[in-house]
């Protein structure tokens, strides 16, 4: 699929510590520890609807990371999928007497752009699930091969795992059984579907049913790929195994990144899929996660509508650590806009304070599990120098130049 075009990237003298993230499966802060090239996948937009300010938070977590590799002088092979069929774009297409393949394409257009205006830095690769269906197809023929999958004897010509042959399985997540089965039902699982080995056994091949599209599939029962196949396929053909971060929001930890895993392991008999699993935490809106089956939505696309500066909105959700789960306000906005306002003031100034020594903080910052509320009080406190003038001491002539191009390589801040 087409990406998106990439912002200018400047260069900033000199160079920070490794960066390290909070990896779920060990549950702690690791240091990530890339070859030349960093190797990531996101899970991307179910492109029924529009980018939220969830979403945006995520993308946005996930490309401190990308800049920060970037900063470190690593290249960087960045994934991001999009998963064009599923069950809520038949949904969303069938309410609005849409073509649901037109609503998939007119979303992601409009995801583009979101994230072209937010500045995030686009994937090397961004793979929808139509398209990889004939790789996905092949890797189900071969867990069927090797005896891990089974169909279910219902007719349906749907797929499974076995997970009882996976010894990875819940190494990922940690989480005891209990909670998988719970947070199975709640995320597009069927753990009390008739038939099934085991109750957690996630779906990897659907077989086609009226009014729904279908593709010739494995041993040639057509229908459509599992969620979690789609992303280990396409982890497997762009990225490969053993990556170094498999990212997305905090409600994908189970069951897609479990399963995701389990799948690519069998698939390659090979471990770690990822080195490390990083999920960014969730933004509600009134008490509640944000979510496109609440409701309760703020668009990135409706506040640039409304004339909101693309660099306020991205500000707002930096100013909140991508761990900590976290509301989207009115107020965030107003205070974000204040504070780019005074950044730019700054950084039109002909001298400002040293600016190496926020280069050093910036990067401690940000290399330490992604503090952005860090980095941009250390931002303030330079503003706020540069703004006293006389009374900050030994100004320098090239620091707002430098500094504006720290803002925006490192926080993806156009000043
Ligand atoms: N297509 C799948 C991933 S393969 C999917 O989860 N799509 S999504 O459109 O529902 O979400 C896209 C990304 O935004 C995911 O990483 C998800 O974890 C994240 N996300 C969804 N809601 C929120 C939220 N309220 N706050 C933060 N991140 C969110
Ligand atoms: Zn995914």
């Amino acid at each position: 699929m087409l990406s998106w075009p990439a912002p200018l990237l400047p260069s900033v003298p000199g160079r920070g510590p490794a960066l390290r993230l909070h990896d779920t499966a060990r549950g702690e802060v690791v240091p990530t520890a890339p070859d030349t090239t960093a190797r990531m996948y996101v899970c991307g937009i179910t492109p029924y609807d529009a980018t939220h300010l969830g979403h945006a938070a995520t993308y946005l977590a996930f490309d401190l990371v990308n800049r920060v590799w970037r900063d470190l002088g690593h290249a960087v092979h960045y994934v991001q999928n999009v998963t064009d069929v599923d069950d809520p774009l038949f949904e969303r297409a069938d309410r609005d007497g849409e073509d649901w393949i037109v609503l998939g394409m007119r979303e992601t257009a409009l995801f583009r752009e979101d994230m072209t205006a937010l500045r995030v830095l686009p994937p090397e690769d961004y793979v929808g699930a139509v398209e990889a269906i004939p790789q996905i197809v092949a890797h189900v023929e071969d867990l069927q091969t090797a005896g891990l999958a089974y169909t279910l004897e219902d007719g349906t010509g749907d797929v499974y795992h076995d997970v009882s042959q996976a010894p990875g399985f819940g190494s990922e997540s940690g989480y005891d059984e209990e909670t998988m089965l719970r947070l199975s039902a709640e995320r597009g699982g069927d753990p009390d579907r008739p038939g099934k080995r085991n109750r957690l056994d996630p779906l990897l091949w659907r077989g086609a049913r009226e009014g729904e599209p279908s593709w010739p599939g494995p041993q040639g029962v057509a229908g459509r790929p599992g969620w979690h196949v789609e992303c280990a396929s396409i982890a497997l053909g762009t990225v490969g195994m053993g990556f170094d971060v498999q990212a997305g929001g905090s409600d994908l930890v189970f069951p897609h990144h479990e399963f995701s895993a389990v799948h690519a392991e069998a698939l390659t008999g090979t471990k770690p899929f990822a080195q490390a699993y990083v999920h960014a935490a969730m933004i509600g809106l009134d008490g509640e996660k944000m979510s496109k089956s609440r409701g309760n939505l703020v668009f990135v696309s409706r506040l640039r509508g409304d004339g909101v500066d693309p660099m306020a909105i991205r500000l707002a959700l930096l100013s909140g650590h991508y761990r900590t789960d976290r509301a989207w306000t009115g107020d965030l906005l107003t205070a974000a806009q204040d504070r780019l306002a005074t950044w730019r003031e700054a950084v039109e100034r002909e001298s400002g304070a040293p600016a190496a020594p926020l280069l050093t903080t910036l990067r401690e910052r940000l290399t330490d599990d992604l503090d952005s509320p860090g980095a941009i009080a250390a931002v303030d406190a330079w503003a706020a120098a540069t703004l006293a003038g006389d009374t900050a001491p030994e100004l320098e002539e090239q620091a707002p130049a430098v500094v504006r191009d720290a803002v925006d390589a490192l926080l993806g801040i156009a000043l």
